[in-house]
């Protein structure tokens, strides 16, 4: 027997109204007249491009370079609602610096900026290709958001704190005082591996170099660098933090929390919202990014919010100085939705073709920032073609002899991990006697040639 309820396939089941209440006794109309209810349904977004289609990128929302105007330092949280809608830009087409935004800086200091995003897109390809010759377990690149940790970094001070996520890379990378050849040997695990096999590959964790651990659990770095910033200011010192999250994961509750704290105590802090429209095969609309931008929400939060182009390196150095100037004049925290695109696989398990168009990137309309500093620089006579594919050519170079030193350290096909004995070590200063127990057991069953 059918229930009078059950519709013909294809058909939305009917969703219980709630019965409005009776209208007073005199004004009842017949049942009749009443327009049928409409049958509720939820908006799912989609991307405007999917494979085999064209991405219709008007979504973004994208300014001319230099028409945003720049705000006083002091500007009030509200007043940057129409920062948050628009998109501070500075580099034009012709590879100009334009408008308020434009920053004061040494060319050389622009110089350093593009040999170390090219250092980084050397690392990142190297490092694939060993994930594919199965020489490291798991790789992530940054591939075409290189200009945001590296133009960033160039506005810290040294003591200044990053918690940085899996795609940060340039900001270790564009340290003198950091080696590649020790970020090799913890993505492949091996004898010198500093985290001693503790953590994922691209996980790094650099005190030293203002770089945090990385956690996996996505979000947590927002609320610890609010965590961070507000306990440098209750002892009084001058350090800052910087936190970084990717547009997927503001959905994280976690978001919401560190915005929160950040705002009522005005924390010393710099919110960066990396929006490289990609969360693996989600789309950014999905996490919110359709009727709103993702810095309205720090507006939203009573947080000082800019949206920013995040391929112009100009831009990126401009708006990352003007929020650190902020957070260390006590003038409170600062939103910054860094737009960019995700050019390559969300990771090496990740094959981007199953869902968006293969040339998206192309045909991004914020372009690729190496590309785009390099004209500026050759506008400036600071840099030239024959300079760059030198350049180029060195760092492959320089990234392959890394590559060899690390491997002579070992690598996940012979076995030259951290000894065993690592497991148990560098959690008490004394071993209890059940660890010790433990690594003798582990060791014994070893040396049977067990595991
Ligand atoms: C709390 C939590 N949920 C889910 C995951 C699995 N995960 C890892 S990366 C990722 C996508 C993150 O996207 P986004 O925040 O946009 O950063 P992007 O990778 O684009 O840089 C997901 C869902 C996780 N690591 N932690
Ligand atoms: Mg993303």
């Amino acid at each position: 027997m059918s229930s009078p309820l059950r519709q013909p396939r294809g058909e939305p089941t009917p969703v219980p109204v709630a019965t409005p209440p009776a209208p007073a006794p005199a004004a009842a109309s017949p049942a009749a007249a009443s327009p049928a209810p409409t049958p509720l349904r939820l908006h799912v977004p989609e991307p405007t491009g999917r494979p085999g289609q064209h991405t219709d990128f008007s979504y973004l929302r994208v300014a001319p370079p230099g028409a945003v105007p720049r705000p006083p330092l002091d500007v009030s949280p509200a007043e940057t609602a129409p920062f948050a809608a628009s998109l501070v830009r500075v580099l034009d087409e012709e590879g100009r610096a334009v408008g308020p935004w434009a920053p004061v800086v040494e060319p050389e200091a622009l110089r350093r900026g593009l040999v170390a995003m090219l250092k980084t897109r050397a690392f990142d390809a190297r490092m694939l290709m060993a994930q594919r010759q199965r020489k490291i377990s798991f790789y992530m690149q940054c591939l075409g958001e290189e200009a945001i940790a590296i133009a960033h970094a160039q506005a810290l001070r040294e003591g200044d704190m990053c918690f940085p996520t899996y795609r940060q890379q340039g900001l270790l990378l564009s340290r003198d005082d950091i080696d590649m050849v020790e970020l090799m040997c913890q993505l492949m695990s091996n004898e010198r591996d500093p985290l001693k096999g503790r953590q994922l590959p691209v996980m790094y964790s650099y005190k030293r170099a203002g770089f945090f651990s990385i956690s996996g659990n996505l979000a947590t770095q927002f609320i610890q660098a609010v965590g961070w910033a507000m306990a440098s200011a209750i002892q009084g010192d001058t350090r800052i933090a910087s936190g970084w999250i990717g547009d997927g994961s503001t959905a994280e509750s976690d978001f919401y929390t560190a915005l929160t704290f950040a705002h009522v105590y005005r924390a010393p802090v710099i919110l960066n919202v990396v929006n490289n429209q990609w969360a693996i095969s989600t789309f950014q609309a999905i996490a919110g990014g359709e009727a709103s931008t993702f810095a309205a929400r720090g507006v939203g939060c009573g947080i000082a919010s800019l949206r920013v182009d995040g391929n112009d390196f100009l831009a990126v150095l401009a708006a990352s100085r003007w929020a650190a100037e902020r957070a260390r004049a006590n003038l409170g925290p600062t939103l910054i939705e860094w737009v960019t695109y995700r050019a390559g696989a969300h990771s090496t398990s990740d094959d981007p073709a199953r869902y968006r168009p293969a040339d998206d990137w192309k045909c991004f309309p914020l372009g690729d920032p190496i590309a785009r500093l390099k004209t500026h620089l050759i506008r400036l006579g600071a840099w030239s073609e024959d300079e760059h594919e030198a350049t180029r050519t060195r760092l492959e170079a320089e990234v392959s002899a890394a590559l060899k030193q690390a491997e002579a350290h070992g690598s996940l096909h012979d076995g030259h991990i951290p000894p065993l004995r690592s497991m148990f070590e560098d959690v008490y200063e004394q071993m209890p006697p059940h660890l010790v127990a433990q690594l003798q057991q582990a060791q014994a069953r070893a040396a049977k040639g067990g595991h």
